[in-house]
């Protein structure tokens, strides 16, 4: 067997180390990097099944133009020749490009300096304006540069961690698992501050389910405490922070307790313990995610966690910082090149002066001189017009961007449209004139930075997939083709590296932290090997900050009034994300036990909003707002608060026809990062009627979906599972249905049917429909596929009874939640070392583990009151 390769999780912001090691073509064996410092050899669910990942499904192979196979040459000559043609015709504020946090940091660089350099524009946005900008906006008002004061080891020392708007068990499973240890071993302290309750409300000491959107409140709310409580640091302000005059007398109107938790609608006992336990405890991390980023107010949001943790001195010291967690595995790359159409590049602006730097750095022939265009207006210019060539990377806008109904029809009028993807079919890239297929995790090589400034290194581990090629190959050879022959003559990522390291270093006067000096004449064999190493240290240790007097700066920052729900739009709607699943799963819907902890996309519905809509468990809804409408599947969930719904982001044109929130939420921005605010939409839902529910396995790849009002597909061993519904006759169905010997079993009485298709006696296909809702368990049936099989398996089960396991929670030794509950009743389980003892679950990845505690919770609560 060859040797492991060291590199690092395709996913989220936590980074975590992985060692992979290449078992033939198109397939690894990964595990935990023990020595990397953000996972010590942790993984989480997602990190623990990339292996089933990394095959050909759904792979782009080749360039295309239109639907034809073209060559590199000619695909790339056509990129470089309609680029240049446009801008000469319409000038270079004419074309863009709409990148990814999901690019490494090389692909970034050489992305922006095509676009800020040489085509002149600073028409080059990110999906990290979906995610981070609002923390970056923030960051750069409050510190004069985008520097995030904390590392994972802040966690470690903490007294206290404050989660806002931050489902951390779900999206950053690893950081999860590191604050529970640190629970364990020296008690600290969690406070979860989130509208729902989320599985990381599990282990919490407090959850303060507060009204959307009154987070600035809460935490202004907080100031003022602090401040009667006499724990301002005085000292600290005097020397390191500017605070603008009138700041403290805005903040002695309306922030008494009471009326804070008014404003929050939150049960005044409860603030005044999170008070109070913030007061008293100086080593404070508060950690931030969507449900801070994702508003209106989002940078407001920001600040003003910010504003507490410089009044209070809690910054640049060990467990005391704000901390602003990223999403993507290489969000914090693209920022510190200045992928956004807001900054240059390398933490500098649009000054004079940076302008003149970074083009004589460049030997720019022509630099942007002004920011570009936001993803959300980018996409307005795009369908009114003025932009009109665009080239996507890494991202699927078609389904991510609010109002996606709107983004599509810009993308389907938009003259010149080139996607670089490494799946073929995307919504997006159904809109493409040309494709090019770019590397996939396991085939890339470069580096990424965590939520901690850690810069690793991801490494190719697998042979690339056809002919697909790096993305910072297939950026340079455009530029070249562009005419910029020397600028992008590129040969290796190490070569680009080197190039953006000297940049960061380049008339650094100090007055930048980000600077990678050390790092910039490495040669080809020290990149090869680079160690993870981190910037920035601990950053304003010193209480020196990057603005012109050193100062931090207090933003004055007010809670405006939560919109007010609407007439026809009673209810508010939430968007966010599933444990197992990420973005549009275009990989992790390839994993089969992946796509078993959530199958359909829901709407989650408190219980007594449920009832009083009509709305039964396990429904079809419509929700709809004013930007647009879409099916989901009803679950009532006590967690949620009345009046709010929560719908997942994952579910696309290709896997469903519904779940499709990103046609949901209103193009709405931040007014100073140009963020959506994707996570307070009015809305409203009601009751769609279905004649008959029902599913269909199948074998093999690429089955089509079944035409049918609704139908979702996830990835099984083998094969695909439908979950189906609809109205009418159900025979249209068969067309579905694979060729092969046929059997059926209708019972009318019951309004149900059953067929399975045999070919060569094995089972390829089954088709289970009622109109009176009882239907076995997939489960047993998804195992039949492809194995001999006679009539009986019309009965949908085992010959004997076969206890059906639920809903699987622990993706890795697929263990059901009728299982567990079972066990926990029949083996008086108490925790959650006693169900892993009993069942496995929970005891390797431990992404499960607080749903885990959830069911055993719940089981105490029957035992004590049923
Ligand atoms: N499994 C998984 N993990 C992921 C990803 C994935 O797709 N799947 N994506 C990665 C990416 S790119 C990102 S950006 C991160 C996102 O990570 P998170 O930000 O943790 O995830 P979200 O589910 O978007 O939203 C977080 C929480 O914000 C809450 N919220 C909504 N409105 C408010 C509000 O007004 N105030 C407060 N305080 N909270 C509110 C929501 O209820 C939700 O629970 O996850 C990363 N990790
Ligand atoms: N309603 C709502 N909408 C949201 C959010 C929300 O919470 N609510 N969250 C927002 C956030 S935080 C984010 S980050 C976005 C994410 O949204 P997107 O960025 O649109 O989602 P992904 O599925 O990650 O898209 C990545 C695409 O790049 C491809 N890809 C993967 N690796 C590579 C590579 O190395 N090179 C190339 N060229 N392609 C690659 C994948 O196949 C996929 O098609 O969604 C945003 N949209
Ligand atoms: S927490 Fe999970 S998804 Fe995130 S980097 Fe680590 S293994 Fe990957
Ligand atoms: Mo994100």
């Amino acid at each position: 067997m060859s040797e492991a390769i060291r590199t690092t999780c395709a996913y989220c912001g936590v980074g975590c180390g992985i060692r992979a090691t290449p078992l033939g073509e198109r397939a690894m064996k990964v595990e935990g990097d023990p020595d990397h410092p953000a996972n010590a050899g942790r993984l989480c669910s997602k990190g623990t099944h990339l292996g089933e990942t990394v095959g050909l499904e759904g792979r782009l192979l080749h360039p295309m133009i239109g639907n034809r196979k073209a060559s590199w040459d000619r695909a790339l000559d056509l990129v470089a020749k309609t680029f240049r043609d446009t801008i000469a015709r319409h000038g270079p504020d004419s074309v863009a490009f709409y990148v990814s946090g999901q690019l490494l940091t090389e692909d970034y660089y050489v992305a922006n300096k095509l676009m800020k350099g040489f085509i002149g524009s600073a028409n080059i946005d990110t999906n990290s304006r979906l995610c981070m900008s609002s923390a970056v906006a923030g960051h750069q008002r409050a510190f004069g540069e985008d520097v995030v004061p904390a590392s994972y080891n802040d966690l470690d020392a903490a007294d206290l961690i404050v989660l806002v708007g931050s489902n951390t068990a779900w999206c950053h499973p690893i950081v999860y698992q590191r604050i529970m240890a640190a629970r364990a071993a020296r008690g600290t302290k969690l406070v979860i501050i989130d509208p729902r309750r989320t599985e990381t409300c599990e282990e919490a000491d407090l959850h303060l389910p507060l009204r959307p959107g009154t987070d600035v409140a809460l935490m202004n709310g907080l100031l003022a405490h602090v401040r009667r409580e006499g724990l301002v640091d005085q000292e600290y302000l005097a020397r390191h922070v500017a605070v603008p005059e009138g700041f403290w007398d805005a903040l002695d109107v309306d922030h008494d307790l009471w009326s804070i938790a008014r404003t929050c609608d939150l049960a005044p006992a409860d603030l005044q313990r999170f008070y109070d336990l913030f007061a008293a405890t100086p080593r404070t991390v508060t950690m931030f995610s969507q449900g801070i980023n994702q508003s209106i107010r989002g940078t407001d949001q920001v600040n003003a966690i910010v504003n507490v943790h410089l009044a209070t001195g809690r910054i640049g010291k060990p467990g005391a910082a704000p901390f602003s967690i990223t999403g993507q595995p290489n969000a914090m790359g693209g920022r510190e090149v200045g992928g956004l159409a807001s900054t240059l590049a390398v933490h500098r602006g649009f000054g004079e002066e940076d302008v003149a730097d970074v083009g004589r750095f460049w030997a720019a022939e022509r630099m942007a001189t002004k920011p570009g265009l936001k993803a959300v207006d980018l996409f307005r210019e795009i369908e009114e017009g003025r932009v009109k060539a665009l080239w996507v990377m890494a991202t699927n806008p078609a389904v991510s961007l609010p109002d996606a109904a709107r983004v599509r029809a810009a993308l389907a009028k938009c003259p010149f449209v080139v996607v670089s993807d490494c799946i073929a079919e995307t919504d997006t890239s159904r809109h493409a004139h040309v494709r090019l297929p770019a590397a996939g995790w396991g085939e890339k090589d470069g580096t990424v930075t965590n939520s901690e400034r850690w810069i690793s290194r991801q490494r190719q581990v697998l042979p690339l997939a056809g002919e697909a090629k790096p993305d910072w190959w297939i950026i340079k050879e455009v530029g070249r083709r562009m005419g910029w022959r020397t600028a992008f003559g590129y040969d290796r990522p190490a070569d680009v590296w080197r190039e953006y390291a000297r940049l960061t270093a380049y008339r650094n006067d100090g007055l930048r932290i980000l600077n990678l000096r050390d790092k910039a004449v490495i040669g080809n064999a020290d990149y090869e090997a680079m160690e993870p190493f981190q910037w920035g240290g601990t950053p304003f240790a010193d209480g020196r900050y990057s603005t012109p007097d050193g100062k931090a700066r207090m933003i004055p920052v007010v809670q405006r009034q939560a919109e007010a729900s609407l007439k026809d739009w009673p209810m508010v709607l939430n968007t966010g994300r599933y444990r197992d699943q990420w973005h549009t799963m275009t990989r992790t819907g390839l994993s089969p036990k992946l796509a078993r902890h959530r199958e359909e996309p829901l709407v989650e519905i408190h219980p007594d909003d449920a009832a009083a809509l009509g709305l039964a468990d396990r429904a079809i809804a419509r929700v709809s707002t004013p930007q647009g409408e879409s099916l989901f599947r009803v679950a009532h969930h006590p967690g949620q608060r009345r009046g709010d719904l929560f719908t997942p982001i994952h579910w696309t044109d290709q896997q469903s026809t519904g779940g499709r929130t990103g046609l949901l939420p209103r193009p709405l921005v931040d007014p100073h990062s140009g963020q959506p605010g994707f996570k307070m939409t009015p809305a409203k839902i009601e009751s769609v009627a279905v004649d008959w529910t029902g599913f269909l396995i199948v074998h093999g790849e690429g089955a089509a979906a079944p035409k049918c009002l609704w139908a979702t597909r996830v990835a099984v061993p083998g094969g695909a599972l439908f979950e189906l519904a609809g109205l009418g006759d159900v025979a249209a169905l068969d067309a579905a249905l694979p060729r092969g010997e046929r059997m059926e079993a209708c019972d009318p009485a019951r309004g149900t049917r059953r067929v399975a298709v045999l070919r060569d006696g094995k089972l390829v296909a089954a088709l289970f429909l009622t109109r009176t809702g009882e239907l076995p368990s997939r489960d047993w049936l998804i195992a039949q596929l492809s194995q001999p099989q006679g009539p009986q398996v019309l009965a949908g089960r085992a010959p004997g009874a076969q206890a059906d396991r639920g809903a699987i929670v622990c993706v890795c030794f697929d263990v059901g939640v009728r299982t567990i509950v079972a066990a926990i009743r029949d083996q008086q389980l108490t925790d959650v070392a006693a169900i892993g003892a009993a069942l496995g679950a929970g005891t390797n990845c431990g992404s499960c583990r607080p749903a885990l505690a959830q069911l055993l919770a719940a089981q105490t609560k029957e035992a004590v009151h049923g």
